[in-house]
């Protein structure tokens, strides 16, 4: 049986077509279904629908042989212990720092609001700038407009959600899209039937 995680969300959404391509079809819809662990119509895929941020757990520890993660998740994490083989090019999005349409160019020391303390933390030391990290762990918008943080670090995939914040959109950190990860004790014992799963996906997306 081979097992992959995925979250619920767009990437799910995305990586449907990807995996129907492969045979796998889920038999519930996670939308409706309650179900955690979804049965596909292949009798040897099986899903399991975790939060976005905990598919590197799942699969680091072997809950998992494999799962779809932004590349945001991953690197946050910090999936040095997993196999990122494929970057499967759905859920694309950036990774940038936000501030109020009206404050002036970020200068001093700065405090950020993000969930993504690591990635913030590294970004803003190699820019030289002195940033306190707080970390939020949604609505992140929210934070420069009640004077808690001079900017955010966050995705932005069409700016609506900062426009309709009055923030705008500064510096891009880096290109977001999602990966398949592998566990590595998965790829030896399993590698068969992952590497004939790989073939058919890096075929899908060649087609593309
Ligand atoms: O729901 P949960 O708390 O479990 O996690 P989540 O909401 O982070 O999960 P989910 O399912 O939304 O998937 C998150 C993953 O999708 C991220 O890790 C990214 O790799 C990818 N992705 C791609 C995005 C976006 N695009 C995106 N736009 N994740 C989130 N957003 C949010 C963003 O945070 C902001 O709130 O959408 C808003 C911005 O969108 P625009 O279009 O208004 O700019
Ligand atoms: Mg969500």
């Amino acid at each position: 049986m081979l097992t992959i995680a995925v979250s619920k969300g767009r990437i799910f959404e995305d990586a449907l077509p990807l995996l129907a391509e492969a045979g796998i079809v889920p038999t519930d819809d996670p939308k409706t279904c309650r179900k955690l662990i979804l049965a596909t119509t292949r009798s040897d895929v099986q899903l399991v629908i975790i939060r976005a941020t905990d598919v590197p757990t799942f699969v680091e520890y072997g809950a998992a042989d494999l799962g779809i993660a932004g590349k945001d998740v991953l690197i946050e994490h910090g999936a040095e212990s997993l196999y990122e083989p494929l970057d499967l090019n759905i859920a694309c999005c950036r990774l940038m720092t936000a501030a109020h349409k009206d404050a002036p160019p970020l200068s001093g020391r700065i405090r950020v609001a993000t969930k993504y303390v690591k990635i913030a933390q590294r970004y803003f030391a190699n820019q030289g700038i002195q940033a306190e990290i707080i970390k939020l762990y949604g609505s992140m918008e929210l934070a420069p407009l009640v004077g808690l943080a001079d900017c955010i670090v966050d995705l932005v995939d069409t700016g609506n959600t900062l426009r309709a914040n009055d923030l705008e959109p500064r510096e891009l950190i880096m290109n977001i899209s999602s990966r398949l990860v592998v566990n590595k004790a998965a790829m030896k014992m399993k590698h068969e039937a992952i590497s004939a799963l790989l073939t058919q996906f890096e075929k899908t997306l060649a087609n593309r």
